[in-house]
């Protein structure tokens, strides 16, 4: 089991800011904006490269959880970002698909 998953069976614990069938947001242990929240299926797919045609669904549902925490956290109108780590040269670190949402100070581009 992934730490994610349980933090998904509450064995773990964290600042959740919102949870529904499908899906868990919270916070992100090790911050790199004033608001940095971790968006997760609660189905354990590892990362984007294996996921399957049948997670369109669910992979739609995250975008568009997104939308809504944004507007719930107050952040949706003065920008945030999504980042989706997949593999070793993007710094994944835990094999458990999760949008990263970054918010409350003026981003750069590129990464790093
Ligand atoms: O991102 C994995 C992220 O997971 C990284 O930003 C730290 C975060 N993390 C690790 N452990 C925890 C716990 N226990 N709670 C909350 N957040 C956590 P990646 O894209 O895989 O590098």
């Amino acid at each position: 089991m992934t730490l994610f998953e349980k933090i998904i069976a509450r064995e773990i614990p964290a600042d959740i800011v919102y949870e529904d069938d499908l899906c868990l947001c919270f916070r992100d242990i090790n911050p790199q904006a004033p608001t940095h929240l971790l968006l997760i299926p609660k189905k354990p797919i590892p990362r984007i490269a294996e996921a399957a045609p049948e997670d369109q669904a669910t992979l739609g549902h995250l975008l568009l959880t997104a939308q809504k925490i944004a507007k719930q956290e107050g952040f949706a109108e003065a920008g945030f970002r999504t980042v989706i780590n997949n593999g070793p040269d993007s710094g994944e670190e835990v094999p458990h698909l999760h949008l990263h949402l970054l918010a409350g100070r003026k981003l750069t581009w590129p990464p790093g």
